[in-house]
């Protein structure tokens, strides 16, 4: 051995220690933000990684080990086999089919369900106490189907949800104000995307609700701004996909951050896509949509009844009627 023996050195403790893996299914450009924003934080003690592709894959994985010297020790691993993601304590996936030019969304959709009926399957097979987070898109629809073909608990399958819109809601409304956007509190629930639901009475600043306010204050504010800066959220997505083609940093840094409260039994609350059926009255089936959610080690520990308003809950049931006519067409 490179070490001369330590004398009288006692055997190691027979009791083994958790080791905390991570598996990322998907080595595009997102699943390729999340895994070094995990490694840089140091969230797992092994993290696998798989693709279709063998050749991206093993070069991603070869990149990402080059970094060793740099960072917390991290068991990097590949494969094209789920066989490796044996053990895992959190499944993320990110793997998706890309829309073709002309393709409608729905189409997409079936050709991603058809991914996760070779995706899911093994995955429960090789960790079936694994806690599954979703990231591809449509998430909302996806993290039903990886529920409904996993036959998990539901507290143990989360989608990202408007985790990421809530973090660009937040960066925008610090920017507009010149605070933290640490220190600024605010939602987007329901669904990822176009029709999300911007909590604007639970927005607060330090502890200080930020339109009683402007209210008491007599500060007069344009409904129309208010609607502005969500409207931004809604669009700044599509913006960085013209403009670079794809997102990765946000929703890498937004996922890293679900591990860390996950794995780390943070008890922290964040927006995420659960079975919404039953808040907010809503109902006619199991949907999954965004709502203020406790995560822990144990996955989904409880959702926050928010107050919101009656227009915010008709349209939170808006989305998940049109979420469910979808559903029902795919024969999952
Ligand atoms: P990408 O760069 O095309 O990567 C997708 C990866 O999936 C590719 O490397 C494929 O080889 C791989 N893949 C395909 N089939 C399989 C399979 N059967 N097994 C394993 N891997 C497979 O896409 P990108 O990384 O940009 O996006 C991934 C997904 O994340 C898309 O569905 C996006 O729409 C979605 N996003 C979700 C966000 C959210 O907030 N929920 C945010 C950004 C992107």
């Amino acid at each position: 051995s490179f070490f001369a023996p330590i004398q009288d050195a006692a055997p190691p403790s027979p009791t083994k220690r958790h080791t905390i893996k991570i598996s990322i299914i998907g080595t595009g450009n997102v699943g390729m933000a999340i895994a070094q924003t995990i490694l840089t934080q140091d969230l797992a003690d092994e993290l696998t990684l798989v693709d279709a592709l063998p050749d991206k894959l093993r070069g991603e994985m070869l990149d990402l080990q080059h970094a060793a010297a740099f960072l917390p020790r991290t068991t990097i691993s590949a494969s094209t086999d789920f066989s490796a993601t044996a053990a895992s304590d959190l499944c993320i996936v990110t793997a998706g089919a890309r829309q073709n030019p002309g393709e409608s969304r729905l189409n997409l959709l079936h050709r991603n369900v058809n991914l996760f009926r070779k995706i899911i399957p093994p995955l429960v097979e090789y960790s079936p106490d694994a806690i599954l987070l979703i990231v591809s898109n449509p998430v909302d629809i996806l993290t039903y189907v990886a529920w409904k073909l996993s036959g998990f608990p539901s507290n143990r399958v989360i989608g990202s949800g408007t985790n990421l819109d809530s973090s660009r809601f937040r960066f925008l409304i610090a920017d507009h104000l010149d605070v933290n956007a640490q220190d600024v509190q605010a939602y987007i629930i329901g669904e990822h995307g176009d029709s999300s639901v911007a909590l604007w009475s639970s927005i607060s600043i330090g502890g200080v609700p930020i339109l009683s306010f402007l209210e008491k204050r007599q500060i007069p504010y344009e409904k129309a701004t208010l609607e502005n800066i969500h409207k931004e959220v809604i669009n700044c997505a599509y913006e960085v996909i013209k403009l670079k083609g794809y997102t990765s940093w946000a929703i890498g840094y937004s996922v890293a951050n679900l591990a860390r409260s996950i794995l780390r039994d943070q008890r922290r609350i964040h927006p995420v896509s659960v079975l919404a059926k039953g808040f907010h009255d809503i109902d006619g089936g199991d949907v999954f949509l965004s709502l203020p959610a406790q995560l822990g080690r144990g996955g989904l520990l409880g959702v926050i009844n928010v107050p919101i308003t009656d227009e915010e809950a008709e349209r939170l049931r808006e989305s998940a009627k049109t979420i469910l006519e979808v559903q029902a067409q795919l024969g999952v």
